[in-house]
């Protein structure tokens, strides 16, 4: 029975001899594993070995308190968290490991005993890219959070051989290159074939003689997990995050085929099969390739609710029990495969009770919603869904039938009603509603921000939400204050431990709240002023005396890079009107990446490097403005991008953003936003206090409005602004090497985000900004009450709400 455990087994705790903590006993480690494990000399060595090394001696630290952890989690025999994600962006390792295990210095001072340079060693380090945006890195903050509050919990993730791409630029135009991230492998991953699962896929199903139904299935694949380690910082907690990569089958490798001579087909089947996990799915916005992501979403449901129930068994057997020690969160939509995965489970393969699995499914699962438009919820054309998972579609017919009964009951002859709450939608085409899945499927839904959970209940699935008001809850989103504040800005770390005279705010952020008597303090304000503009020469864009503005997200029509665009072109106009005036001198970045196929984000991106190549040309504008944008933004580049903030640039049409949490992390590095009342921007203001917050443009109220009322004219504003005007036909007219005629046409056109409605209300705001730049003192003093005030902001809040409103679950400390 024990078996298996052994990620869990208490023995394994036992007698197991501290790792030294002075430099010496760690540059003795590190020579160690250099030769037992590396297989090679200090003379010898490569910067390649030396790199892997030092990763291995690191992650043994935190090895040891992983497998304590491991016993204590199996001693308690806990309620679990199970976070379900197809995306993870974790950042690199190395650094976060080394502060967490409390081995930064010795081992610096142990490389360089060894002659080896740490900065060279250290840049080796990978980004593993495993998600998109915001969804992947808020899973990665969750996961830093619940290990940080001894939180029991696993994360389960597609390994992706491929992650997200590598954005390059060629001639101002996005290219996208392939992120072979582990291809030297990956020194922080534990592999664990012997937890091997199997994955089903396609062929029909039978009914056998009892009547239980049997999957008779057509493809057969591997899923092989491997874990990364996920300490928490001030305490011995160290929780995974288990990633599954697809395998062929032992059959899958045809060797009379290779005997034959015909290499490739002797290796078809195991290709195919491997091609699963082969890449991250950088939008959904091509059609090719659906299956594939469809594929990957059982893949990685399959193969963890399998690892789930074999943790469940080694400590429990009745499975009544099971949502009494389980709680599975699905990240979006991505996992919500699980919930007809498990029923499938609990009544065919252990003969459970329809009504019984039921309870048991929707007790277990809890749905976390980060979304509002509505193309962006999920659905599958039933053909599709009905090929690759012939039983699931049964269970989904089945869970449908008995759920649209209740909602007949409740609202008799609202037909249209239940045309809109059916799982199954039938015009233009028959597809499966992923989120009306999820709804039905769990005992509570989330939003991620106060607003959008107030929207989810009010438009979105209100429906739903009409028919179960208790379900729906809001867990305003939150972010690792190790990696995005002491990690990312050390120097302002040091001087908020000074102010604060100790550095427990790293794990209990509304303590920044002691900062505000010193935002009067005139020498902490200039030391606070030297913090910024070092952090700015470390970027090392532009003059790091000017106004620092970024804008740094995923590129998406709806959060408005381009009406950023179209003030930086109206201040370009200003200046060059006005010969001999000075203007406040400003470096705007932006970072980010577009999905491939969305074409219309490309414009922009486009024209944005159009517009930075002409302001940079000309000598009458340079010296007031800059336009950059490094190239492959990712979690590594923002933590050198945040720090360095003055302004920060919040600006999507009310109603669009979920929640955002970026804008979280650039007001706890001290920079003020320029906003629009959308997700979490919302909360940050009601926060900082809106003398500090520089607040534009339409409400949602007010653009829902103006959007549907249907006589919203982007012309007409065009036509009346005189600066908009110029603007726009500026790059009508090609002044930008001839770039970007699309995105004003489509502004012109259409504009689907209201761009032109907010353009006016916007471009004053920034000239709010320029005016309070001006005063310098009274900038600092905005900029250090944001960080003071934003201690709510920490992903420890977030997952304490989770816990206590969702989950039910209780920390077990790990003790030595
Ligand atoms: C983001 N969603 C929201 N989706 O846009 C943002 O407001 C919120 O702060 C964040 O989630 C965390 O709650 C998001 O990042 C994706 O990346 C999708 C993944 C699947 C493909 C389509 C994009």
């Amino acid at each position: 029975f024990l078996r298996k455990g052994a990620d869990m087994d208490v023995r394994n705790g036992m007698g197991l001899r501290p790792l030294g903590t002075s430099a010496a006993e760690f540059e003795q480690d590190l020579l160690s594993n250099l030769y037992y494990r590396r297989g090679t000399t200090v003379e010898s060595a490569s910067t390649q070995d030396a790199y892997e090394t030092l990763a291995l001696t690191v992650r043994d630290r935190l090895a040891e308190r992983r497998v304590r952890t491991a016993a204590a989690q199996y001693a308690a025999n806990p309620r679990w968290v199970y976070y379900l994600s197809a995306e993870y962006l974790l950042g690199k390792q190395l650094e976060q490991n080394m502060l967490y295990s409390g081995t930064d210095r010795i081992a610096r001072i142990a490389l360089r005993q060894l002659g080896l340079d740490p900065d060279e060693v250290t840049a080796l380090d990978l980004e593993p890219g495993l998600g998109n945006g915001g969804l992947g890195r808020l899973a990665a903050c969750l996961l830093d959070a619940m290990a940080t509050l001894d939180i029991p919990a696993v994360g389960y993730g597609i390994r992706y051989d491929f992650g997200i791409f590598k954005q390059d630029f060629q001639d101002g135009r996005q290219i996208e290159r392939p992120d072979d991230w582990a291809f030297q492998g990956n020194p922080w991953e534990f592999p664990a074939p012997d937890d091997q699962q199997t994955v089903f896929f396609y062929g029909h199903t039978e009914k056998d003689a009892a009547g239980r139904t049997l999957w008779i299935p057509g493809e057969v694949v591997f899923a092989e997990p491997s874990h990364m380690l996920v300490p928490g910082h001030g305490t011995d907690t160290v929780n995974i995050v288990r990633l599954w990569r697809a395998r062929g089958s032992h059959s899958s490798f045809d060797l009379s085929r290779f005997s034959a001579g015909q290499y490739a087909e002797a290796v078809d089947e195991a290709v195919h099969a491997e091609n699963i996990s082969k890449v991250l799915y950088p939008d959904d916005s091509t059609e090719s390739g659906r299956e594939l992501r469809l594929k990957q979403q059982y893949f990685l449901v399959s193969s963890s609710l399998r690892d789930i129930i074999r943790r469940f068994r080694l400590r429990n057997s009745d499975w009544t029990d099971f949502p009494k020690k389980t709680v599975i969160q699905l990240n979006d939509t991505h996992p919500t495969l699980a919930i007809p995965e498990l029923m499938r489970l609990l009544v065919d393969e252990e003969g459970l009770s329809w009504d019984l699995a039921w309870a048991i499914t929707k007790q277990t699962f809890a749905y976390t919603c980060h979304t509002l438009l509505p193309e962006a919820l999920e659905t599958w054309p039933v053909h599709m869904f009905e090929r690759l998972l012939p039983r699931h579609i049964e269970i989904v017919y089945a869970i449908n039938e008995i759920f649209l009964t209740e909602v007949r009951n409740r609202f008799p002859a609202d037909l249209d009603r239940v045309r809109r709450m059916s799982i199954i939608q039938e015009e233009p085409e028959r597809r499966v509603r992923m989120a009306n899945l999820a709804v039905v499927g769990t005992q509570a839904v989330n939003g991620v921000a106060e607003l959008h959970s107030r929207l989810l209940a009010d438009i979105t699935l209100r429906d739903f939400a009409e028919l179960w008001p208790e379900k729906f809850h809001n867990v305003t989103n939150g972010i690792s204050p190790r990696r995005f504040v002491k990690m990312a800005n050390p120097a302002l770390s040091d001087l908020i431990t000074e102010g604060l005279g100790g550095d427990a705010w790293i794990t209990d952020l509304d303590r920044l709240a002691g900062l505000e008597p010193l935002a009067e303090d005139a020498s902490f304000r200039l030391r606070w002023r030297e913090v910024k503009q070092a952090n700015k020469v470390r970027l090392g864009l532009g003059d790091p005396a000017s106004l620092t503005d970024v804008m740094i997200k995923r590129f998406h029509e709806y959060k408005r890079q381009q009406l950023k665009l179209l003030h930086i072109i109206t201040q370009y106009h200003r200046i060059k009107q006005n010969p001999g005036q000075t203007f406040v001198p400003r470096t705007v970045l932006f970072a980010g990446k577009a999905a491939p196929a969305y074409h219309a984000a490309k414009h922009i991106i486009r024209l944005i490097n159009a517009v930075a190549a002409t302001i940079d040309a000309d000598p009458a504008v340079s010296p007031y403005l800059k336009v950059v944008f490094p190239a492959n933004y990712n979690v590594t580049l923002s933590s050198l991008i945040i720090p360095a903030a003055d302004l920060s640039e919040q600006i999507s049409l009310a109603g669009k953003e979920a929640s955002g949490t970026g804008n979280m992390k650039l007001a706890l590095n001290g920079a003020l936003t320029v906003g629009t009342l959308d997700g979490a921007n919302i909360e940050i203001r009601d926060r900082v206090g809106a003398d500090n917050f520089f607040l534009f443009g339409l409400d949602t109220p007010a653009a829902l409005e103006l959007r549907n009322g249907g006589t919203y004219s982007p012309r007409a504003y065009y036509e009346q602004d005189g600066e908009l005007r110029r603007a726009l036909d500026a790059i009508l007219d090609g002044k930008f090497a001839g770039v970007g005629r699309e995105v004003a046409d489509s502004l012109l056109g259409w504009d689907e985000y209201l761009t032109l409605a907010d353009y006016r209300t916007y471009v004053d705001a920034q000239d709010d900004v320029d005016a309070a730049w001006q005063d310098t003192e009274s900038w600092t003093r905005r900029s250090i009450l944001n960080t003071a005030r934003s201690g709510f902001f920490s992903a420890d809040r977030t997952v304490r709400d989770y816990a206590s409103e969702i989950w039910h679950v209780t920390p077990v400390k790990v003790t030595r």
